[in-house]
């Protein structure tokens, strides 16, 4: 399947898994469906077959309420049957809202509570580097997200300890829970803040599949020895008409049968 196609593939069944439940995390989730598409396809190092492999690259999804988008795109690699994609937040499920690593294979980092997955991504960075694996762990924030505070602690650490095996995804769609992030609390300018922490940082469209890819490729070929963050301009609700001119009520909405069939039918 080709990486468009992956990309579609992993937005129908990111709302296949929301439709279960009728409601939950569509915007967020449907954001970060072409980096999953390139990140899957492309650059993952990462065996289906042995989810814990000890030689594989990690992925920590620290805004960890897209949890669907990510159970979409390991059930269409193959990690689990499609079919779990049906019992999203159910009793007894392996796949809960937010990312649980002890309940689904290859969930690589429980997260939920924001602000705290690019530290753990440091520690999992600064153990492959004492382990002299040369693997990557990618980390996936929102932009929102980096208002707390515990993030730029990490991204301290990160730079002071060369972690250039570390590639930071700022899912920048604007929007947080409720409201546009510039009118709760502004971010910006976040290319300037990732540089003056120290990490190389690039901007790019966030489903541009080309220029995620070649910006992937560009973090890995620098010999800088510096982290690495790509911050990526997004669409909440991307690919979806409806969901994408919402507004900030697409953080969390409705997934009914009839807007179900609408959406399936744009993503043909
Ligand atoms: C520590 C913490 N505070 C609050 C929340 C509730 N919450 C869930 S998602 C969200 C908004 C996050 O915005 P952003 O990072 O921009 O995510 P995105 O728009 O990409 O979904 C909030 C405040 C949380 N999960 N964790």
């Amino acid at each position: 399947m080709d990486v468009v196609q992956f990309s579609k593939e992993i937005r129908r069944n990111t709302l296949r898994c929301l439709h279960s439940q009728g409601s939950g995390h569509v915007g967020g989730s449907l954001s970060i469906a072409d980096l999953l598409a390139v990140l899957y396809s492309k650059h993952m190092h990462v065996d289906p077959n042995d989810p814990r492999a000890e030689d594989r690259d990690k992925l920590v999804l620290s805004k960890g309420h897209a949890g669907p988008a990510l159970y979409a795109t390991l059930a269409l690699k193959g990690f689990f049957p499609m079919e779990w994609l049906d019992t999203l937040n159910r009793l007894g499920t392996r796949l809960p809202s937010h990312v649980n690593i002890n309940l689904t294979p290859g969930v690589d980092m429980t997260a939920g509570s924001l602000g705290q997955g690019l530290s753990c991504a440091c520690g999992l960075a600064l153990a492959n580097r004492a382990k002299g694996s040369d693997r990557y762990v990618y980390v996936i924030t929102g932009e929102g997200e980096l208002q707390e505070g515990q993030n730029w602690e990490g991204a301290m650490f990160a730079s002071a300890k060369h972690l250039d095996h570390l590639i930071v995804f700022v899912d920048s769609n604007k929007m947080q829970i409720d409201g546009l992030t510039k009118d709760v609390m502004d971010v910006e300018d976040l290319v300037a803040k990732f540089s003056a922490f120290g990490f190389e940082t690039q901007r790019v469209n966030g489903h541009d599949h080309k220029a995620l890819d070649e910006a992937i490729v560009r973090a890995k070929q620098s010999r800088e020895h510096k982290p690495h963050c790509i911050v990526m301009d997004t669409v909440k609700g991307k690919g979806v008409s409806f969901y994408e001119t919402m507004g900030p009520g697409v953080h969390s909405t409705t997934v009914t049968d009839e807007q179900y069939l609408a959406a399936l039918e744009e993503l043909k």
